[in-house]
């Protein structure tokens, strides 16, 4: 009650409506197992102690605050921090916890992982996206890559040697073709006319090209190059820790796939084409 009250007096004394959205994560290891029944390795921030090897989406509005509460429900120290913003790095022991708290006065999407051991515990699953400034027609893509015998050898705890490093199982949303159609929360399904958004973030370690068929989207935020926004493309090419807002409004009905233009990422286990392949169904 005396929270509900404080914050309709801030809304009021501020003049724009904001809220504090408030979130608990778990940092959970698991095993995420791959189209073909392979396993391998993996590390994830649940909404709850069950591992999941997809990552929590965190959504807010421009100005809303995010109260987050992170849990470390793993055996071994972790961390938190999300890209681009300073000062909130956090260390976090074997069942311990930490808060912070995050706002942005901007649209972006904004990745939040563990910076220890760095890339290995990001690599390893640690890695989500935060959309600031979604609307009901959002959609989020959380783009990994992996090589496969790498997670069991960082679970370990041993290192490996990234300058050779060729991935061979690609996801979002740690999921594959065909099963990312199936998440609603990646495979924009709209109309014509409708305003859509993708909050697009590469959380893997190599680099990847994301192509739309059948539409052009512009960027809205784009965290490496504030000067692309407002471009209007149909190929985005996406580096390691970078991410895009983009705006998708089809003139047209039917179902266009959208893929990695580099064809080795469409692939897994060798085999086409269970990777970065989905679709889009404007009707
Ligand atoms: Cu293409």
């Amino acid at each position: 009650m005396r929270r509900l009250f404080l914050i309709h007096f801030l809304i009021i004394s501020c003049g724009v409506y904001s809220a504090t959205v408030n979130k608990t994560i778990y940092i959970n290891a698991g095993q995420m197992t791959c189209f073909d029944g392979n396993q391998m390795f993996y590390n994830a921030f649940n909404e709850s102690t069950v591992f999941n090897n997809q990552n929590t989406q965190l959504s807010i509005q421009v100005g809303d605050s995010l109260l987050l509460k992170i849990i470390n429900n793993d055996s071994i120290i972790h961390g938190f921090d999300i890209k681009w913003t300073n000062g909130l790095n956090q260390i976090i022991p074997s069942g311990d916890s930490s808060e912070i708290i995050f706002s942005s006065q901007e649209v972006g999407a904004f990745i939040y992982f563990d910076p220890l051991n760095y890339p290995n515990n990001a690599y390893v699953g640690l890695s989500g996206i935060i959309a600031v400034g979604i609307n009901t027609n959002s959609y989020f893509w959380n783009i990994k890559d992996h090589k496969l015998s790498w997670n069991d050898t960082i679970g370990n705890g041993n290192q490996v040697n990234w300058l050779s490093y060729y991935p061979d199982y690609f996801t979002i949303n740690g999921k594959s073709n065909p099963n990312i159609n199936l998440d609603t929360s990646a495979r924009v399904v709209g109309n014509i006319g409708d305003t859509i958004l993708i909050f697009m973030a590469n959380t893997g370690q190599a680099e990847h090209s994301i192509h739309f068929h059948g539409y052009h989207c512009e960027i809205i935020s784009s965290s490496f190059n504030a000067n692309h926004v407002g471009r209007s493309k149909d190929t985005f090419p996406i580096k390691v820790m970078e991410s895009y807002v983009l705006k998708l409004i089809p003139h047209q009905t039917g179902e266009y796939p959208v893929h990695d233009h580099n064809l080795l990422a469409i692939t897994g286990g060798g085999l086409y084409p269970f990777g970065m392949f989905l679709t889009i169904l404007i009707q």
